[in-house]
C-alpha cells in the first residue's frame, strides 16, 4: 500500500465496498442508455450504443447474445461531416417498448437520422426485410442528436413520445407515434403549446372506465413572464387517449392537450428545473391514489441543489378541471367555454369519454390559443439537499400505505434510499453503485431489488424489506417503515412479526445502546493538526438553517450546514450544530442537535492503516442521517479521490458493527490519502 500525504483538503463520499451487488460492468457495449423489463420472462432487455441486451432480471447474468444493430461505415460518414462530436454518430438506442402484438419497439438515434426496428422477443431478434433490419422512420420518437432527452410511454400498446423532431433540435413534438391502424396525432404548432422543451418523464393514468390520460413533464421557456425572457419553468401536460384529432380545425392535431405550471418552492427559493418524475399509485387499482414524485434542481444556483416535491394526481386534475386558462393578448385568466376543452375523464352523466370528433369547432379555436391554465399547481419540498445533484428517481409502495420509499440516483453514480412517511422524510441508506463517476440513468424496482444503470454497468441491490437496514441505527431511522431492531437476533424486522409486548421509547435510536438519541448524538472525536483544513459534517435535509457553537475563532466557515475549520492553536474544542427539528416546511420548531464534535491536536500525518471508520458512521439524527455528497468546490479532488479511497486517521476508531454491513458510509475527509486497491 502506498500512502500519500495531503495536507488542506477537504473531501467526502461515500464507498461502498462491502455493498452486496450483482453487477454487470465492463458490458461489452457501452452507452447503455434504457431498460425495458419484462416481468413475465423476468428478462430486463437493455439499449445501449449499437446494441440491444437481454439479461436475467434476476441475476444480471446473459440470457442471449446481444443483438447489433449500428449504423454502416457510409451513413456514418456522411454523418460526421454534419455534427462536431463524430462519435455521437452511432445508433444510440433511446427507446425500447412492448407494442400491442407483443413485439418491441426499438428505436435509436441511427446517426442522427432516427430510425425503428422491431424485435421479436421469444427469439431475441430484429425483423428483417431481406438482408436488412426492417426499419421505420424514428422521426419524433428518438431525438437526432443522442444527448438530447425525449420521453416515451405506451398506453394499451400504443406508443406516445415527446421528442424534437428535427437535426439542428428546432422544433419539437408530442405524438401518438405508432404506425397505422393508429391514428397519428401530433402538437398544433405553436410556441404557445411548446417552446423549446426539453422533455423529462410521461405518464399513463388510468381511470377505469376508458377515459385514460397521458401526463407529460417538461420544462420549457416561459412566455407568461412579460419582463423575462428565457425562464425556464417546469410544466405537467396532458392529452386523452380517446383524442383522434379535430374533425375541421385541428385535424389530426391535438385537442385535448392543457399543460400547467408546477412550481416547487420553499421559504428559500424555488427549484424550476425538473430531472425526473416518477409516478406512484399508492392504493394499487385506485388510480386516484397516484402521486408523483419529482425532483427538481435550481437554475440560478451555482453549486449543484436538488430537491423532492410531490404532487398528487388530484391537485393537478382539479387544476385542469377547474382552473381558469392564461390569455396571452391580456395577460390575463379567462374561464374559457361552456364545453370544458381537455375533459378527458369519463363522464358519468353522459356516459361517454371524451370524444375530440364532434368538439365544438368554437371550443378548439379557443384551444387552439389557450393550452396553458392560468394557475400553477405548487408544493413546498419534502426535502432539500446541497452539494447534490440527483439525475433519477424511482418510488415504491410500502405496504399499501401512504408510505413510499424512494430511490435517488445521483450524476456520481450513488445511490440513496429515503422514506417518506406523511411529511416526515428519513434518509436510509447511501451507497455507491458503480466504481465510475457516471450519472445514474435508470432505476427500476422488481421484486425487491433495484436495478440500476449508468452509461457503462447495470447493478442489483436489495432494497426493500426491514433486512436491507443492517444495524440498529439504520433500523431506527427505517421505524416509519414499521420496522423495529430485535436485540436478541440483531436484525432489523418488520413489527407485526415482533411480540407486541414490548417497550418501545418514543425514539428508537435510544434502542440501540449507544447512548445516542435523536436529538443528543454523540461526541465525536477529532484528533487535528495545525494548518489542516476540516469539515465537520451537519447533515440536514429541510432548508431551514442550522446553528453552530464553536470555541471564539476567525478559522471558520460555514458551507450548507456544515462548518469548514481551519485549524490554529485555538481551535481545540467542542463544536455543535443545532437545527429545526421538523422537516415538514410548517416553520421553525425546537432546534434539535445534530451532530457534536470535540477536537483535539494530534501529531504530523503518519502512515495510515486501514482505518475504517467514519464520523458519519454513527447515525446523526433520525431524520437527518449523513450526507454524503460530494463538496463543491472540489468536484476535481472528488473524481480524483473516488478512485484513491482514502481513510482517514484522523477520525477515532469507532467501526461499530459495520462488518459486511451494505451500508455506504461517508468519510468526511481531512489529511490522509491512500491507494489501497481492495
Ligand atoms: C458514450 O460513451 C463514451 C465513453 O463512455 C462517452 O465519452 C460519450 O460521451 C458517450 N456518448 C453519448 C452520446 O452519451
Ligand atoms: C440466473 O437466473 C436464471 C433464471 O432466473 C438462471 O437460469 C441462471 O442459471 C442464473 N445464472 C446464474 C449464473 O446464477
Ligand atoms: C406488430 O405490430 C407492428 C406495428 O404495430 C408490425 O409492424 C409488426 O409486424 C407486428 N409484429 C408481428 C409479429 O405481428
Ligand atoms: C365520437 O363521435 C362520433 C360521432 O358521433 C362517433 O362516430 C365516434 O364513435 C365517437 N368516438 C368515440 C371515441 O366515442
Ligand atoms: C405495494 O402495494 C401492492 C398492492 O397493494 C402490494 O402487493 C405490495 O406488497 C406493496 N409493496 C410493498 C413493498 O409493501
Ligand atoms: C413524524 O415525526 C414526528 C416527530 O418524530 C412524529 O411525532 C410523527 O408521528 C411523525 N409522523 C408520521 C406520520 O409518522
Ligand atoms: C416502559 O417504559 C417506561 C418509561 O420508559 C417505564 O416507566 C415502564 O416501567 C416500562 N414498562 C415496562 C413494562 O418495562
Ligand atoms: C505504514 O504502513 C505499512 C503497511 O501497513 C507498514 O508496513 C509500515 O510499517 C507503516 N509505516 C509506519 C511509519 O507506520
Ligand atoms: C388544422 C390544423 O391546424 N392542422 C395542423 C396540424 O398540425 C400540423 C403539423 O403540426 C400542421 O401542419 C397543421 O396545419
Amino acid at each position: 500500500m502506498k500512502s500519500t500525504c495531503l495536507t488542506g483538503v477537504m473531501f467526502w463520499l461515500v464507498s461502498c465496498s462491502t455493498c452486496q451487488t450483482d453487477k454487470y460492468e465492463g458490458i461489452d457495449a457501452s452507452n447503455v442508455s434504457v431498460f425495458l423489463l419484462d416481468p413475465h420472462s423476468e428478462t430486463l432487455y437493455l439499449g445501449a450504443r449499437g446494441s440491444i441486451m437481454a439479461l436475467h432480471a434476476s441475476n444480471l447474468t446473459r440470457k442471449h447474445p446481444p443483438i447489433k444493430w449500428e449504423v454502416s461505415g457510409s451513413e456514418e460518414m456522411s454523418c460526421s461531416y454534419k455534427t462536431q462530436k463524430k462519435e455521437d454518430c452511432g445508433n444510440y438506442i433511446c427507446l425500447l417498448e412492448f407494442l400491442k402484438n407483443k413485439t418491441i419497439y426499438v428505436c435509436g438515434s441511427y446517426a442522427f437520422n432516427p430510425q425503428c426496428a422491431f424485435m421479436d422477443p421469444a427469439t431475441f431478434s430484429l425483423m428483417m426485410d431481406g438482408d436488412k433490419v426492417k426499419t421505420v422512420s424514428g422521426r419524433g420518437k428518438c431525438p437526432y442528436n443522442p444527448r438530447l432527452s425525449h420521453t416515451a410511454v405506451t398506453a394499451d400498446g400504443v406508443l406516445y413520445t415527446a421528442a424534437s423532431t428535427d437535426f439542428m433540435d428546432t422544433a419539437s413534438d408530442i405524438t401518438r407515434a405508432t404506425d397505422p391502424p393508429n391514428r397519428r396525432v401530433r402538437m398544433y404548432k405553436s410556441n404557445k403549446w411548446l417552446n423549446e422543451p426539453k422533455f423529462v418523464s410521461s405518464a399513463l393514468v388510468k381511470d377505469g372506465h376508458g377515459g385514460d390520460t397521458i401526463y407529460f413533464f417538461f420544462t420549457e421557456n416561459a412566455k407568461e413572464y412579460k419582463f423575462y425572457t428565457n425562464v425556464r419553468v417546469t410544466r405537467v401536460a396532458r392529452i386523452c387517449k380517446t383524442d383522434a384529432g379535430g374533425s375541421k380545425t385541428l385535424q389530426d392535431n391535438w385537442t385535448s392537450y392543457l399543460k400547467a405550471q408546477l412550481v416547487c418552492r420553499d421559504k428559500v427559493q424555488s427549484y424550476t428545473l425538473l430531472s425526473h418524475v416518477s409516478p406512484l399509485e399508492h392504493r394499487v387499482g385506485d388510480p386516484s391514489s397516484t402521486h408523483f414524485y419529482a425532483l427538481f434542481t435550481s437554475q440560478w444556483d451555482g453549486e449543484p441543489v436538488s430537491a423532492l416535491c410531490v404532487y398528487s394526481l388530484a391537485d393537478i386534475s382539479k387544476r385542469f378541471a377547474t382552473g381558469g386558462f392564461w390569455d396571452m393578448k391580456t395577460g390575463m385568466s379567462v374561464p374559457g367555454p361552456t364545453t370544458r376543452p381537455g375533459k378527458c375523464e369519463f363522464d358519468i352523466q353522459t356516459g361517454q369519454v371524451y370524444n375530440s370528433t364532434v368538439m365544438p369547432d368554437m371550443v378548439l379555436q379557443f384551444v387552439k390559443e389557450h393550452p396553458l391554465m392560468s394557475h400553477s399547481v405548487d408544493t413546498v419540498p419534502l426535502l432539500v439537499r446541497r452539494g447534490i445533484t440527483y439525475t433519477r428517481i424511482a418510488a415504491t409502495n410500502m405496504s399499501n400505505t401512504d408510505a413510499a420509499v424512494l430511490q435517488l440516483g445521483t450524476d456520481q453514480g450513488e445511490l440513496h434510499s429515503i422514506s417518506i412517511v406523511g411529511r416526515n422524510v428519513s434518509l436510509l441508506n447511501e451507497i455507491a453503485i458503480t466504481t465510475l463517476v457516471e450519472p445514474i440513468n435508470n432505476i427500476l424496482i422488481h421484486q425487491g431489488h433495484a436495478l440500476v444503470s449508468s452509461p457503462s454497468a447495470v447493478s442489483r441491490v436489495l432494497v426493500e424489506g426491514c433486512i436491507v437496514y443492517r444495524s440498529c441505527e439504520m433500523c431506527a431511522r427505517a421505524q416509519g417503515l414499521e420496522c423495529t431492531w430485535d436485540v436478541k437476533e440483531s436484525v432489523c424486522v418488520a413489527k407485526s412479526a415482533q411480540s407486541p409486548v414490548q417497550n418501545k421509547s418514543e425514539d428508537p435510536l435510544k434502542e440501540c445502546g449507544t447512548g445516542e438519541g435523536r436529538c443528543s448524538p454523540l461526541v465525536k472525536e477529532l484528533r487535528v493538526r495545525r494548518g489542516l483544513v476540516v469539515l465537520l459534517p451537519c447533515v440536514h435535509l429541510s432548508p431551514l438553517s442550522c446553528v453552530w457553537e464553536h470555541p471564539p475563532g476567525r478559522h471558520t466557515r460555514l458551507l450548507h450546514s456544515h462548518l469548514v475549520v481551519t485549524v490554529s492553536s485555538d481551535s481545540t474544542g467542542l463544536y455543535s450544530c443545532r437545527c429545526p427539528a421538523q422537516s415538514d416546511g410548517s416553520g421553525i420548531g425546537k432546534l434539535c442537535l445534530t451532530a457534536s464534535y470535540q477536537l483535539t491536536m494530534e501529531e504530523p500525518c503518519i502512515n495510515a492503516s486501514k482505518l475504517e471508520a467514519s464520523v458519519l458512521r454513527q447515525p446523526v439524527v433520525i431524520f437527518t442521517v449523513f450526507v454524503l455528497g460530494v463538496l463543491i468546490g472540489v468536484f476535481v479532488a472528488t473524481v480524483f479521490l473516488k478512485r484513491q479511497r482514502c481513510h482517514s486517521q484522523l477520525t477515532p476508531l469507532e467501526d461499530r458493527n459495520c462488518s459486511g454491513s451494505k451500508e455506504g458510509h461517508a468519510e468526511p475527509g481531512p489529511n490522509c490519502f491512500m491507494n489501497n486497491d481492495e
